[in-house]
């Protein structure tokens, strides 16, 4: 049986509770994800390479599953974008038809949301995966000493020191003579042996291979890429009743000297100035955008409530040299107070219901024991989505009565 959004009484229209779910081998299972109180799931089909057509057999025999659990296949994380899409290499056209093709295949098969990013080389990036809070349990960091330390040190891009102040320099050097081997390929494979969902990971000269292609391409070449495949997807996708949803930078600002261009609010105004269309849309992930000091999180909610199609509700905490790490969900930088309030105002205006996911969640309890996949783990995630919802709840019933 497949059930709608909770409802409670007087509470108007609230978030649809999702978590994202790796497929048959992910650790935390579907009966543990509907045990956390969602009605539905956010998946992708990881087991295809990067750039092939979803066939509609495929679709279904994961849709069928889902189902079985008692679930709804709810939103697609993502679609990856090939790289030859982001650099217009060899084969980009036909890359863009394929994915055309894997739109029409999910609408077939009533899969309406498709969240994507355009991040180039690697999707999100952090140095440390098991970083111990004060509560004793782990949370996801990035420290930016470290990662400069693997730039110039480790990868020894050329010119990478141009990228950075003179303090970043000394204290990424310093970093680098305390840490021991061990800590330096733990380094090397946080940074680029993938994180889930990133569906590329590399070697050190691999790596170095697929940075070659954006040496000639800058934000501003990026941006035009971007729109020219978002020209070429949005209609397919309108026609069809589906919409896109793309995933920020994370981290927001550009790395190891490639160009990120969904990082800010004034980048989504330059994709909607370019396709207004509101199947332009946005998977608005507070935990990616949040690490910007000058993104104010609340604003940018109202500001794109129309076209915000699936919700990412995760908090970090940053200093001042630019480190973050994910925090609670209710604590940290990021006012969820006042986000879910306008969430649940945007939500009342279109009357629809959000569908949203924690995004991450710390190793804490059994967690600690168990091998999931970094970030994504079982009783983190839930905490973490229970407090959103019992605040949800809080505000809904206190806004409508
Ligand atoms: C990550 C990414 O930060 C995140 O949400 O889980 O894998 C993210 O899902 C993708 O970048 C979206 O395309
Ligand atoms: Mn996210």
């Amino acid at each position: 049986m497949i059930t709608n959004a909770p409802t409670y009484k007087n509470a108007g229209i609230l978030m649809e509770q999702t978590m994202r779910w790796f497929g048959p081998n992910d650790t935390v299972s579907l009966a543990d994800i509907k045990q956390a109180g969602c009605t539905g799931v956010v998946t992708a089909l990881h087991h295809i390479p990067n750039g092939v057509v979803w066939s509609i057999e495929e679709i279904q025999k994961r849709k069928e599953i889902i189902e079985a659990a008692g679930l709804k296949w709810s939103v697609v994380e993502s679609i990856p974008v090939h790289e030859a899409i982001k650099t217009q290499t060899t084969g980009f056209e036909q890359y863009i038809l394929n994915y055309q093709e894997s739109i029409r295949n999910l609408a077939a098969c009533g899969v309406k949301i498709v969240t994507y990013n355009f991040m180039p080389v690697l999707d999100w990036t952090r140095t440390d995966l098991s970083f111990e809070v004060e509560d004793g349990s782990k949370a996801l960091r990035f420290e930016m000493a470290a990662f400069i330390a693997f730039d110039c040190f480790m990868l020894q891009r050329p010119l990478a020191a141009a990228s950075y102040t003179n303090d970043q320099l000394i204290r990424a050097q310093e970093k680098w003579e305390s840490m021991t081997e061990d800590e330096k390929t733990l380094l090397q494979k946080n940074i680029i042996a993938g994180l889930p969902g990133s569906e590329e990971s590399f070697t050190l000269d691999q790596f170095q291979k697929a940075l070659e292609p954006y040496k000639e391409i800058d934000a501003d070449t990026l941006r035009k890429h971007l729109v020219h495949f978002l020209k070429a997807i949005v209609p397919v996708a309108k026609e069809c009743g589906v919409v896109l949803a793309i995933h920020p930078d994370d981290p927001p600002f550009p790395i190891l000297g490639l160009p990120r261009v969904v990082s800010t609010a004034s980048d989504i105004d330059y994709l909607i100035k370019a396709i207004p269309d509101i199947t332009n849309g946005l998977c608005f992930c507070t935990g990616s955008y949040g690490v910007r000091a000058d993104n104010d999180l609340p604003s940018m909610v109202t500001q794109f409530g129309e076209r915000i199609h699936f919700l990412h509700l995760r908090n970090t905490k940053r200093n001042e040299w630019g480190d973050f790490y994910e925090d609670n969900h209710l604590e940290g930088d990021a006012d969820f107070y006042e986000i879910i309030k306008r969430v649940y105002a945007i939500q009342q205006e279109r009357g629809i219901s959000i569908p949203v996911r924690p995004d991450h969640g710390h190793q804490m309890l059994d967690d600690l024991k168990k091998k999931t996949n970094p970030g994504y783990t079982a009783i983190g995630r839930l905490r973490g989505l229970a407090e959103i919802r019992g605040m949800e709840i809080a505000i809904a019933r206190s806004t409508s009565n």
